[in-house]
């Protein structure tokens, strides 16, 4: 098993920064960097394990959508009391994956575990009683967003729940930057440098869109989902419960 290592990336000054990739420097330091990065992060994998018991249903599917090293994945596995449930973890990226299978091999839960490498805009969606998308649909194309959700309701049961979790913006210009403010705050108290944030800043610019609540909440009402609220929300971070 690799040890995780302190993220460092963009500790040190680039002559140019590049679009951000989750290869394999990210992969090495993912729990790191992740934990420092986006408050609340343990405490919603934490909730989407309780959830997970509440809602999963005997024979159906779970899906963990950018399932990254797994974590919301063995949040569900260790919390599933439903009979012969499936986990399936998919991510687009091979060394994401390839970690992930040594995590979740490492890992004694009972419920089975499917990895499966492939981008969530083409992925199969059935009989499912829960859908995860901790922090993944901020990385896809906004057009592409409507498409993606309208794929997850039509695979969920009757009652079946996605938690959906983001990183979000606000219209209103002072309220937006007091919660960058808080949340470079945040990074700073975890020992992120300024120039790791603003490198880091840089890096996700055109790649991490993020949307107002409202702009959530309404295409999770077009995608077909009957009642949709926020359950969490730490600054700039925001986790929606969406049932069918
Ligand atoms: C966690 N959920 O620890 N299809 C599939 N995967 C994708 C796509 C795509 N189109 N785009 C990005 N990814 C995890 C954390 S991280 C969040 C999720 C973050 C994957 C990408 O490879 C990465 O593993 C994950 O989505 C986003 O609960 O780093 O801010």
């Amino acid at each position: 098993m690799h040890k995780n290592q302190a993220d460092t990336i963009y500790a040190n000054p680039l002559s140019e920064v590049s679009r951000f990739a989750f290869d394999q420097r990210v992969v090495d330091v993912f729990p790191d960097m992740i934990k420092r990065s986006v408050p609340g992060y343990a405490t919603i994998i934490n909730m989407i394990g309780n959830l997970a018991e509440r809602y999963a249903q005997a024979d159906s599917h779970c899906y963990d959508l950018g399932c990254s090293l797994g974590a919301a994945t063995l949040a569900m596995r260790h919390r599933i009391q439903a009979a012969n449930c499936k986990i399936i973890g998919v991510d687009n990226s091979a060394a994401m994956i390839a970690r992930c299978q040594q995590v979740i091999a490492a890992d004694s839960g009972e419920v089975a575990v499917e990895l499966v490498e492939s981008p969530i805009q083409t992925v199969k969606i059935e009989n499912a009683s829960m859908a995860v998308l901790n922090f993944t649909l901020q990385f896809i194309a906004t057009a592409e967003r409507l498409d993606v959700l309208r794929n997850i309701c039509n695979g969920l049961n009757t009652g079946g729940v996605l938690i959906l979790s983001e990183k979000v913006v606000f219209d209103d210009e002072p309220h937006q930057q007091l919660m960058t403010e808080l949340h470079h705050n945040f990074k700073r108290a975890n020992g992120y440098s300024d120039l790791e944030i603003a490198q880091k800043r840089s890096a996700i610019e055109d790649y991490l869109i993020p949307e107002t609540l409202d702009t959530h909440r309404q295409r999770l009402r077009d995608a077909g989902f009957s009642s949709v609220d926020v359950w969490f929300q730490c600054f700039n971070f925001a986790s929606i419960i969406a049932i069918k």
